[in-house]
């Protein structure tokens, strides 16, 4: 319960990251979400890689919706910045406070109705244009919050719990936000935080927009036979293309891998990535080609994970506009109000 304080004291052993750190300094308060529910398992893996990372929990902000999945930001980072905004809002909050602060790390938590239905022009814009940050929708294909209504990535054919059949096409937000240009693609499973925790690292270490679409299963309206959503049919039908096993620069790689089932990429901050490849054909690096493997395996019903696409020359919206490198936020009424002198100047200097 949320009003249910967490207990301060820890064991004095508890490991610490660089900063001195324990992972519990990166925790929220206790989560009153259904016991079983997706949406935990991915507030676990974020505290989890923000822990590994050693960021300075006061330099993230994390910003989501309405939904079950938009709760969850109370659950983790109790240290950092938070807004929890309107149904479907969540992109353009974010946008606005990114463009007001570049400094701050940006996470944007929502759901698959937040961002799939009332909230999807909000999500195709922030994606297009490059805001940096990490997009996680905590994808269960039903309404959670409001008692399991199909939302819009609900398959054709999937059942809800009462026996109803869904006739609508659904919304695949892979393909969506990979023909809107999002330059880090990935899609995880609640049930696999091995996968999970390093593509959430490689995410925040990637600058523009990264979107990780994370199948989360509802137990209580989604998780029957007859669900595309539920543990069993992610579990039986998951086909990874790659796993990210180690992805700080300059370590060696010590697990013993086959020629050409290791592939390196340099991202922009000089992180580097290393991908263990499963389908020693998929390339990570071509957006047009991960499109078609998407489609082809979706209507096989392979539910496709791993790193589906990277750009390693991302750039982000504040590089596409030349924005300056301080903060707008900490400009100085002299930066903001230079004068009529210098406006003239400026004037005069365009005639
Ligand atoms: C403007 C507006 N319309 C409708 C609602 C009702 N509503 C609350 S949450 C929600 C859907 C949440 O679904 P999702 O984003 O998938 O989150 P989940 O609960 O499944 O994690 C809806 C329709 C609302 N709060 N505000
Ligand atoms: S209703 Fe579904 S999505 Fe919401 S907390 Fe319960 S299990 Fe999770
Ligand atoms: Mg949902």
């Amino acid at each position: 319960m949320t009003y249910l304080a967490k207990p301060k004291l820890h064991h004095p052993e508890l490991p610490t990251n660089k900063l001195g750190f324990t992972h519990r300094d990166y925790e929220g308060s206790v989560s009153t979400l259904c016991a079983g529910c997706g949406h935990d398992s991915i507030s676990a893996a974020i505290i989890q890689a923000c822990f590994e990372l050693s960021l300075p929990p006061h330099r993230i902000a994390k910003l989501s919706g309405i939904g079950c999945s938009s709760k969850t930001p109370t659950y983790f980072l109790g240290a950092s910045h938070g807004f929890n905004s309107v149904h479907g809002r969540m992109p353009s909050v974010l946008t606005g406070a990114n463009l007001a602060n570049r400094d701050l790390l940006y996470l944007g938590v929502s759901g698959d109705g937040d961002s799939a239905s009332i909230g999807l022009g909000q999500f195709a814009h922030s994606i297009r244009r490059g805001v940096n940050m990490v997009y996680i929708v905590e994808n269960n294909g039903v309404y959670g919050l409001t008692k399991g209504q199909f939302s819009a990535t609900a398959d054709p054919g999937s059942k809800s719990k009462r026996g109803a059949v869904n006739t609508d096409a659904s919304l695949d937000m892979i393909g969506i936000a990979l023909q809107l240009g999002a330059t880090f693609v990935a899609r995880s499973f609640s049930g696999d935080k091995s996968q999970l925790v390093p593509l959430i690292k490689a995410a925040i270490l990637h600058e523009g927009a990264a979107f990780i679409d994370c199948i989360s299963p509802c137990v209580a309206f989604n998780n029957h036979p007859g669900s595309t959503k539920s543990f069993d049919y992610v579990r039986e039908h998951n086909e990874a293309v790659n796993r990210l096993d180690f992805m700080t620069g300059r370590e060696p790689i010590t697990a013993d891998y086959a020629p050409g089932t290791v592939e390196t990429v340099v991202q922009h901050d000089g992180s580097v990535l290393r991908l263990r490849k499963i389908h020693t054909d998929y390339d990570p690096n071509n957006r047009i080609a991960a499109m078609n493997y998407l489609q082809e395996r979706q209507a096989a019903g392979e539910v496709v994970t791993g790193l589906l696409y990277v750009d390693p020359e991302s750039g982000d919206l504040h590089r596409h506009l030349n924005t300056v490198t301080q903060p707008l936020n900490e400009l100085g009424e002299s930066d903001l109000v230079p004068g009529a002198a210098v406006l003239a100047k400026f004037n005069a200097s365009l005639r």
